[in-house]
């Protein structure tokens, strides 16, 4: 999305409800452990900034038969895998996709969407695998004017089997972790939008490798220009040379804790053109994620309402 073209004067947003004080631990029974979920190697090809070809498996993009060849997807947003058979994204995403195309899709697994199996040097990644999107919901409070509570949630038709290609960010479900982020913390934010780089452009799509770029937590009001910046949301990046950019929408922002797992703390979801109002790089740039430990209670629902088929016991649904 690109910024906002109107000015917020003096007005306050009401945040997606709080957390609860209590944790309900009945309530996360769906999603994977540590261990399971978090698992991706770190390093960096320096430079290009690609990843590693099996670094962040959970990374996913989300996209739509593109009208003009339909055995092709036109990607438009990136997601998450929090659970075998959830993805987590921005409900901005959807206002994207014409009213009359019913197929979304997800597709996990992908490193380069130009090549059929990816490799790098000798080492090979599996095929990406495509889902159709049976059920998907976005935030019942979702605003489309203003971005606010921008998360959506897809459920795909089977668990999918994990892999080293294939598995699954944890959440930030201890309280610890809940914590908002601090100013200056540097979080790694992954996806396949655009580079500004025409050489890795694909012909539907920013950028045909899995890519990640570090930014640092900012202060509010450096996202303030365009509106209030709600409590479940928070702001980040303040360079045009590293940020998330036009088709990162709906993906992840992640950092590994101390117990070498890697969390999901923000969804991509707006912020300033990215390099720069004039393509320049020279003007000050910002992005706002929604922060996830906000949503937690409102995910944990919407898995139950969309029906976890992924684990043994009875569907609780409210
Ligand atoms: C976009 O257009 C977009 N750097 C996403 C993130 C940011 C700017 C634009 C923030 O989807």
């Amino acid at each position: 999305m690109t910024a906002l073209s109107f000015i917020l004067v003096g007005m306050l947003f009401t945040a997606a409800s709080p957390f609860p004080t209590t944790t309900d631990e009945r309530n996360y029974t769906t999603l994977p452990e540590p261990g399971i979920c978090g698992i991706s190697v770190a390093d960096r090809i320096i430079g290009g900034k690609k990843t590693a070809i099996n670094a962040y498996p959970w990374a996913a993009l989300m996209g739509v038969p593109a009208s003009a060849s339909p055995r092709e997807i036109q990607f438009l947003c990136g997601g998450s895998l929090i659970s075998e058979q959830f993805v987590l994204s921005a409900a901005h995403c959807f206002i994207l996709i014409d009213p009359d195309v019913h197929d979304i899709v997800v597709r996990l697994g992908e490193w380069d969407i130009e090549s059929d199996v990816d490799c790098i040097g000798i080492i090979c990644a599996d095929k990406p695998m495509d889902f159709y999107i049976e059920l998907y919901q976005l935030h019942e409070s979702f605003d489309p004017a203003w971005n606010l509570n921008d998360v959506a949630l897809m459920k795909l038709p089977r668990p999918v089997g994990f892999t080293e290609f294939i598995s699954p960010v944890c959440l930030p479900l201890s309280e610890d972790l809940q914590e908002k982020p601090k100013i200056g913390r540097i979080f790694t934010v992954i996806g396949w939008g655009n580079t500004g780089r025409v050489a890795d452009k694909t012909p539907f799509y920013g950028s045909r490798y899995k890519k990640e770029t570090r930014i640092p937590v900012t202060d509010s009001e450096t996202c303030g220009s365009y509106r209030t910046i709600s409590s479940s949301e928070f702001c980040a990046e303040n360079s045009t040379d590293s940020q998330s950019c036009k088709g990162d929408s709906g993906g992840p922002v992640v950092a590994a804790e101390n117990d070498g797992y890697w969390y999901q703390y923000g969804i991509v979801s707006w912020g300033s053109p990215c390099g720069g109002m004039f393509g320049n790089g020279n003007e000050s740039a910002f992005g706002v994620f929604v922060r996830v430990s906000s949503f937690l209670p409102w995910i944990m629902k919407t898995m139950r309402q969309l029906g976890d088929t992924s684990t043994a016991g009875p569907t609780d649904v409210e």
